[in-house]
C-alpha cells in the first residue's frame, strides 16, 4: 500500500494520476502547502526538501520525495507505463528529465512572475513567458505524428500533462499548439487522469484546452 503526501498542484497530480492509472489502492494525506504543513518535522522526515509530493511504500518502508523519482519507482514496482526495451526506456528517461529540469521549473516561474506578480519584474516576466512558449514548441514538435510523447502512453505524459493543464496561468493558448492541444484533450478524457486531477480535493474543473 502506498501513502501519498500531496496537494492540488501539478507535481502532486502527477503521482495521483499515475496511481489512478495503475489502479492500486493508496492512502492520501493532504499537505496544505498554503498553510505551511510542508515544514512540519514529521513531514520533513519523509520529504527532506519540504515539498510535495512524497510517498511512503508501506510494503517495504521506503520513503521517497521528488516526483520524477517517485514515478520511476512506481513504474518499476508495478511494471507499467515505462517501455520495455532499452531505447524506449532511455527516451522515456530523457523526456522525464526534460519535464523535471525544464517544463516544470520554467512554467513554475511563469506562474510566479506572469500570473501572480505581473508588473513586479519585467525582465523575469519576459524571460519566463518566452521560455514557456519555447517549451510548448518543443512539445509541439515532439508530438507531431505521435499520440503520446514517446509513442506509447507512459509516465512522461503523466508528468507533463498537469503542467500543461495550467496553460492559462502561463498565458499560453493551446490553439497555437494543435498537437499539444489534441494530446492534452486525449489525456483529459481518461477517467484516471480526471480522478487523479481531483486529489487530494476538487478545486475546480479541468481546463478544457
Ligand atoms: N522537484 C520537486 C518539486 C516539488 C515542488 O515544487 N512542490 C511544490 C508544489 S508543486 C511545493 O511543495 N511547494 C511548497 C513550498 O515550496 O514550500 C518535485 O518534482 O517533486
Amino acid at each position: 500500500m502506498i501513502d501519498l503526501y500531496t496537494w492540488a498542484t501539478p507535481n502532486g497530480r502527477k503521482i495521483s494520476i499515475l496511481l489512478e492509472e495503475l489502479g492500486v489502492e493508496y492512502n492520501v494525506h493532504a499537505v496544505n502547502i498554503g498553510q505551511g504543513d510542508q515544514n512540519a518535522p514529521d513531514f520533513l522526515d519523509i520529504s527532506p526538501n519540504n515539498k510535495i509530493p512524497a510517498i511512503v511504500d508501506q510494503d517495504n518502508g521506503l520513503k521517497l520525495m521528488e516526483s520524477g523519482a517517485i514515478m520511476l519507482y512506481l513504474a518499476d514496482k508495478y511494471g507499467r507505463f515505462m517501455p520495455n526495451g532499452p531505447e524506449g526506456r532511455w527516451k522515456a528517461t530523457q523526456w522525464l528529465m526534460w519535464q523535471m529540469g525544464g517544463l516544470g521549473p520554467m512554467l513554475g516561474q511563469a506562474h510566479h512572475f506572469v500570473h501572480f506578480n505581473p508588473g513586479r519584474a519585467e525582465y523575469a516576466e519576459e524571460r519566463y513567458r518566452a521560455e514557456a512558449r519555447r517549451l510548448y514548441l518543443v512539445l509541439e514538435r515532439q508530438l507531431e505524428g505521435r499520440e503520446y510523447i514517446i509513442d506509447e502512453y507512459s509516465i512522461v505524459d503523466m508528468a507533463c500533462w498537469p503542467w500543461v493543464s495550467r496553460y492559462e496561468w502561463q498565458e499560453i493558448s493551446l490553439e497555437d499548439y494543435p498537437n499539444v492541444r489534441a494530446w492534452y484533450q486525449r489525456l483529459a478524457a481518461r477517467p484516471a487522469v480526471q480522478a487523479g486531477y481531483h486529489v487530494p480535493k476538487k478545486v475546480g474543473e479541468i481546463p478544457a484546452g
